[in-house]
């Protein structure tokens, strides 16, 4: 098939944005690239989860899977958005590619989030309850303002509950302690944080209404714990 031309992808930015939503997808943000730092793209499109919202697509996506799928929703992350990238002479890429793109840096640069305590970048909608699941590379340039820089609610943050709630104290201003979180998850004493998700994480009293249902959690932190991802 003939490859399409160039073209300023944000003159087809309703198509694009209309054809994420269709799978619980989010247009975050478009952001320029830097010369060479992906070769042969100019531009691109963060793509995310707000809350929840690619959950059903998933499930919908596994039921024609056979039963082992690996990573369900990076593969389904995989099908989807390079589909989606295929309709618009895009390449996908996405955050678990090795060596890993960083995609909390473009975040940064599409979204202007900052990081709460935790690491997990806050957005004055969604709180901690987002993720990004790939990015569409284009090759040409496209016009993109820098993004307004969003109200960022940990500053006004009370007590920061997030920070005292980890029964081991993973959390510090040094960084996250991987090992004394997995030591936990592996325990029985884990029980509340394999089931219900991360105590610091639900700590947060923002975006109450976009945390991830508790059996979303559960997958999440299964996968954590078994180093799957
Ligand atoms: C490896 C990895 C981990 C490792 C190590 C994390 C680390 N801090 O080094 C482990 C397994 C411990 C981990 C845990 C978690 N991770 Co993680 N992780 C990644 C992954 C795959 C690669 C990170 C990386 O090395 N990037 C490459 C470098 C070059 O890019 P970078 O943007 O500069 O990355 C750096 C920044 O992320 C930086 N960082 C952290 N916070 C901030 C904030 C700002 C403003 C900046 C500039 C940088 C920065 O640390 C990275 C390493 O230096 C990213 C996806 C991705 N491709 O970025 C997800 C990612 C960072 N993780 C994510 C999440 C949600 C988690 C967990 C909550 C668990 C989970 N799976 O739900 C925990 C949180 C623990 C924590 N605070 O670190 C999300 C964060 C989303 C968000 N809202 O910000 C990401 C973006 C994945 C996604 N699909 O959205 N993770
Ligand atoms: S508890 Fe407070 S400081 Fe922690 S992530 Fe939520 S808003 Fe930010
Ligand atoms: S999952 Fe549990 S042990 Fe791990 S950081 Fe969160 S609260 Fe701490």
């Amino acid at each position: 098939m003939a490859r399409p031309e160039p073209y300023d992808p944000r003159g087809r930015e309703a198509e694009i944005v209309a054809a994420l939503a269709a799978q619980g997808l989010a247009a975050r943000g478009w952001f320029a690239l830097d010369d060479g730092e992906v070769a042969g793209f100019r531009s691109a499109l963060l793509v995310g989860q707000a809350g929840a919202s690619i959950w059903p697509h998933v499930r919908r996506w596994l039921d024609s899977q056979p039963a082992d799928v690996a990573h369900p929703i990076d593969q389904w992350a995989s099908a989807t958005l390079n589909a989606v990238a295929a309709a618009f002479g895009a390449r996908a890429a996405f955050p678990f590619e090795r060596p890993y793109l960083p995609f909390q840096r473009w975040a940064v640069r599409a979204e202007g989030l900052r990081p709460s305590p935790l690491g997990i970048l806050m957005h004055p909608v969604y709180g901690l309850w987002h993720a990004y699941r790939g990015a569409l590379l284009f090759e040409a340039e496209t016009a993109v303002e820098p993004p307004a820089e969003p109200v960022h609610l940990c500053d006004s943050c009370v007590g920061k509950p997030c920070l005292s709630a980890c029964p081991v104290e993973a959390w510090s201003p040094g960084g996250f302690n991987r090992e004394a979180c997995m030591g936990h998850l592996q325990d029985v004493r884990g029980y509340r944080c394999m089931s219900g998700g991360c105590m610091a994480r639900n700590a947060c009293p923002e975006a109450v209404a976009w945390r991830y249902p508790p059996e979303v959690q559960a997958h999440h932190q299964a996968y954590f714990r078994d180093g799957r991802r």
